[in-house]
């Protein structure tokens, strides 16, 4: 398979998320359908209904589509768009968390189980309780915990959180106020539930203030990814309205992190979205950009590309178009 190059060509892909599960490459993104209606600020061009898994047996290998995994008709809470989606395993079962609107338009995030990494997976009849937004990202300590990230500004409803109840008309924080963090919650044992409350990450700059809202090339916005490299966590993630991913550290799963540097420059297209994963001693990022329908923003396709460290552990920013 080459890199930078479309996944797959037969249908829209986005929003990827990889995992190396027995040996070979599993990659959940979102399924962008086509359509002819206009874009808004709420994200309403990303009408998905379903979920296809991908899979490629090394790096180097094609990347196969092994169909539908779950449609929204078999998710009893569902009314609408099933966003990026991740998945996890635990005792060979498989989880997979995604994010939808319910019958009120409110954005949460379900699960979904399979004994099978590329399902079908057999949806929960309601959203993870005190689950919001969207974006979920499941991430396995070495210690066997697992914590689930996500979160997303505007269209992912983020910011109608901030009071730990949905609020339709809240305060956008803007300035020099404290800019919003993805939350945070540990996974109980059935990995369908919080073990807690989830709460929202802070992110620091390198005087140890919260980033600010006005920061937009810093700023946390949607897409979390958590990664441990050599002992330390790292939290990756889309600035959205400056089309980076960027990332900061940390010594602990739950922050609070320190802004570190921009990891993707800005893509075709509007959104941009990742994931990082080890395979055979290697680290590679996953994103979409739109090359196959030419920057229309709803019609993605998902690509990967090697990742590289500094000897002081920050991360290589990647040029998507240049030759590395
Ligand atoms: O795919 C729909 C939304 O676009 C995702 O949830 C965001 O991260 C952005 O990629």
């Amino acid at each position: 398979m080459e890199e930078r190059r479309p996944l797959v060509r037969h249908i829209f892909t986005a929003d990827p998320s990889a995992h190396v599960f027995g040996g070979k490459i599993y990659i959940y993104p979102s399924h962008d359908i086509p359509h002819d209606g206009p874009d808004d600020d709420e994200g309403g061009e990303y009408l998905m209904e379903d979920y296809h898994v991908l899979s490629m047996d090394s790096p180097e290998a094609e990347c196969i589509d092994n169909g539908e995994a779950l449609h929204m008709k078999d998710v009893p809470w569902v009314a609408k768009q099933m966003w990026a989606p991740d998945c996890e395993c635990k005792d060979g079962k498989y989880y997979l968390y995604f994010p939808a609107k319910d019958r009120e338009g409110v954005f949460h995030i379900g699960a979904a189980v399979s004994d099978s990494p590329i399902g079908p997976f057999k949806a929960e009849d309601s959203w993870i309780e005190g689950s919001m937004s969207i974006d979920p990202a499941v991430f396995r300590d070495d210690d066997g915990r697992y914590y689930m990230y996500a979160g997303g500004l505007w269209g992912g409803q983020l910011e109608r959180w901030q009071t730990g109840s949905y609020e339709p008309h809240p305060h956008q924080p803007e300035g020099d106020e404290p800019a919003l963090g993805p939350f945070f919650a540990e996974m109980a044992d059935d990995m369908k539930s919080f073990r807690e409350k989830p709460r929202m990450i802070t992110i620091l700059d390198e005087e140890g203030q919260p980033l600010k809202a006005e920061d937009e090339e810093r700023r946390y916005f949607e897409g979390p990814w958590m990664h441990k490299y050599d002992g330390t966590y790292y939290l990756s993630y889309s600035t959205g309205t400056t089309h980076y991913i960027c990332y900061a550290a940390s010594d602990r799963p739950e922050g609070p992190f320190t802004y570190r540097g921009r990891i993707l420059e800005p893509v075709l297209g509007w959104t941009t979205h990742h994931s990082i994963m080890e395979y055979e001693g290697k680290w590679y990022l996953f994103y979409h950009d739109c090359e196959i329908s030419n920057g229309i923003n709803h019609r993605r396709n998902v690509k990967f590309t090697q990742l590289h460290y500094n000897a002081d552990g920050t991360i290589r920013t990647i040029y998507p178009y240049e030759e590395e």
